[in-house]
């Protein structure tokens, strides 16, 4: 690797030191320019860097700047304060900075400006924005951006462990065998909180770092080469509803009632919630939310917002969806259409300024959402709190409340969907397609067909990259922690093909078959809660086929590995397509929670599979570059620097109303479907 490329990996490291001191194990150190050292360094940059020059094996010359750049409009976001992509002014100045690094002529000058930007700005808004950049930038393709839990372990692990990791670094030498740090499995409430029952899923690491990922992978504000991404109002939509149904499918694994989604601003919020993470910038608590707590106008220095303002965009989006169209700027009507209404609403709610077709008259509603509940402890801060954890894309998820939001969100977008024509028999079969059998089973052994297997799970993932802190040189502090995990499974499908061969695409979906209390779910019910389990093109030759496929090559998740990935160059491969896959892999769901908790005395889903026809979905791409090898998240995530590969809208078919009551007698119209009782059973002990 270059020593540009190797410079841009190692300023992920350390966020909170100074640039000049080493990285990469005390191996190696920049070498500044005098101009590169902020001012409190200036005076003695001599002394500093002879002092962290001892012992380095490599050093990395930078380059003088050919235009210092100015960075007063960074000024607002101090460097101890938390910073929030959900805040519009955060965001503009991280969309001045991503621009700015977009902008740097070449390599070089892109090392240069990254190394002398990193010490002038907030840690949080650089990181950020820096990956953005090196995830955008043609020539930074090769650098691996480390997951967000290995930058700021903090916000991600329990504090008196952390506590344990820093005694744990001091005390034994590197290169000896440092013990992993254990985080404890229930920390943030007892059980006499019945939220407690799903902690295991919004606290989950895996969980959380998607969700920055996928954030990350699609930004809100920017450039237009980052924010305009094909159908990413979509895939807001899509990605969120997906969380929704699970979130909702484990609700019910754990015999608790659907997510009550939040469409009154004024009522108290029943769940209190008390993250005990740190910030990673000020070493603060995130602030807790109370139970029962009231929302409340927020006016602080850096924004207000009243709670009328979101009602009203609230009801402006809701009556275009009822109208069945937006109104521009220009008060041009824009019909929310079959194909593209999704889009276009996914980008106004969230909303995305430059992909809205009128922020000014339909607002800031989700975005506003999470502000105002993640201020409602101190909303005018007269407590000088930050925002609690629903303020920031990386640890939003941990809150019960974030469902009961986005529980609010997700109705919005499948109250236009149901608005939509039901499907046709057209659009839903695929001639001479017979699907005969349907099968998951755990295993090439003797297991029983249709039943799969949960279990719980310790595994230590490597989070040094963000220990900045005391005598440190090595990487290798574990934070060993448990999570839900499930048995691999492998799928069978018989499909009989009367006709010449075809092209396939097929869709794998389980759905809950009860809720909470086992009262069967409509059809109408089932399809909010349809989970996508995988989708992928399949040959159908003419006569029978017998299509598998293993649970582990999942369209919408991600191996352990690639969510806990160890960075580092003692990690990177050097083979040039091993180097391809070991880039930006961090989005997709985690593959430990791919399959629902299920229940200990096995609870029944269905399991539904559709061949449709390949010819009406295919996507032509612009290049025929090969797949990303990290691209394979698709259904989440969509393909990198390529449009979505499915030319259906996301979800079909349960995106839309359905010509039947239930889904025996859907499944039974179509012989291009079928479905079979699924039984997930979980072992409530520690496997592994
Ligand atoms: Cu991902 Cu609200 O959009 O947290």
């Amino acid at each position: 690797m270059n020593t540009d490329l190797k410079a841009l990996e190692l300023l992920f490291q350390r966020p909170l030191e100074p640039v000049f001191t080493t990285r990469d194990q005390g191996k190696t150190v920049f070498d500044l320019p005098e101009s590169f050292y902020t001012d409190r360094y200036r005076n003695n940059s001599e002394e500093v860097a002879n002092r962290f020059s001892q012992n380095v094996q490599t050093r990395i010359p930078l380059r003088e700047l050919t235009s210092v750049p100015n960075l007063d409009f960074a000024a607002k976001l101090g460097r101890k304060h938390q910073f929030s992509l959900f805040n519009s002014l955060h965001r503009e100045i991280a969309s001045q900075l991503v621009k700015l690094y977009l902008d740097a002529p070449n390599l070089q000058q892109f090392v240069s400006l990254a190394a002398y930007t990193k010490d002038r700005l907030n840690p949080v808004l650089f990181q950020y924005s820096y990956a953005v950049a090196v995830a955008h930038r043609p020539d930074t393709r090769e650098v691996p951006i480390p997951n967000i839990s290995q930058v700021f372990p903090s916000n991600f692990i329990e504090p008196s462990a952390f506590q344990d990791a820093r005694q744990e670094a001091s005390v034994v030498e590197k290169n000896g065998n440092r013990a992993p740090i254990t985080i404890p499995d229930n920390y943030t409430a007892s059980d006499r909180e019945d939220e407690q029952r799903l902690a295991y899923f919004r606290e989950d690491i895996g969980v959380n770092s998607h969700h920055w990922h996928w954030h990350l992978v699609y930004p809100a504000s920017g450039p237009a080469t980052v924010v305009n991404k094909d159908r990413r109002g979509e895939l807001f939509y899509y990605m969120h509803h997906q969380i929704l149904a699970r979130y909702n499918v484990e609700r019910f694994c754990n015999n608790l009632k659907r997510v009550l989604p939040l469409n009154n601003l004024r009522e108290e919020i029943i769940e209190g919630y008390f993250p005990k993470i740190l910030s990673s910038v000020n070493n603060r608590t995130y602030p807790a939310r109370i139970s029962n707590q009231l929302l409340r106008d927020v006016d602080r220095p850096d924004g207000s917002i009243e709670i009328s303002d979101v009602e009203r965009w609230r009801d402006r989006v809701l009556a275009a969806i009822d109208q069945g169209f937006v109104e521009d700027t220009k008060g041009t009507r824009i019909p929310l259409d079959e194909k593209r209404g999704i889009d276009i609403l996914g980008n106004l709610v969230e909303a995305a300024p430059s992909l809205s077709v009128n922020m000014q008259y339909y607002g800031n509603l989700h975005n506003q959402g999470h502000n105002i509940i993640s201020f409602a402890h101190d909303p005018d801060a007269r407590h000088l709190e930050d925002f609690g954890v629903m303020g920031d894309v990386t640890t939003a998820m941990r809150d019960p409340i974030f469902y009961r939001w986005h529980g609010f969100i997700d109705n919005v977008f499948n109250k236009h969907k149901a608005l939509l024509p039901v499907y046709t028999n057209d659009e839903l079969s695929f001639n001479g397609i017979n699907v005969t059998y349907v099968e998951a089973k755990i295993g090439a052994g003797p297991a029983r067909p249709n039943t799969l297997l949960t279990y719980w799970q310790r595994s230590t993932a490597n989070l040094a990259a963000g220990l900045d802190f005391g005598p440190v040189e090595d990487d290798t502090i574990g934070a060993n922690f448990r999570h839900l995990q499930n048995a691999p499974w492998t799928y069978t499908f018989n499909v009989t093909n009367s006709g010449a061969r075809r092209t396939a695409t097929c869709r794998i979906f389980i759905c809950p078959k009860t809720d909470e209390r086992n009262q069967p779910l409509r059809l109408e019910e089932q399809r909010l809660m349809a989970i996508e389990m995988d989708k992928f093109t399949a040959e159908l030759m003419p006569g029978e086929n017998t299509v598998r496929r293993e649970s582990t090559q999942s369209s919408v998740a991600i191996p352990f590995e690639r969510s806990f990935r160890a960075v580092g160059v003692n990690y990177q491969p050097t083979a040039a397509d091993e180097l391809a896959r070991f880039r930006f892999c961090g989005c997709g769901w985690p593959q430990h929670l791919l399959l629902p908790k299920g229940k200990p005395e096995g609870m029944l889903f269905d399991l539904f599979v559709m061949f449709s026809d390949y010819a009406n979905e295919a996507v032509a791409q612009p290049t025929n570059t090969p797949n990303d090898a990290c691209s394979t998240a698709y259904s989440f995530c969509g393909l990198k620097d390529k449009l979505y590969p499915d030319a259906r809208t996301m979800g079909f078919p349960f995106d839309r109303r359905l010509p039947n009551d239930n889904l025996t007698d859907f499944v039974g119209a179509f012989s291009n479907m079928a479905k079979t009782d699924l039984t997930i059973r979980f072992n409530d002990k520690l496997v592994g």
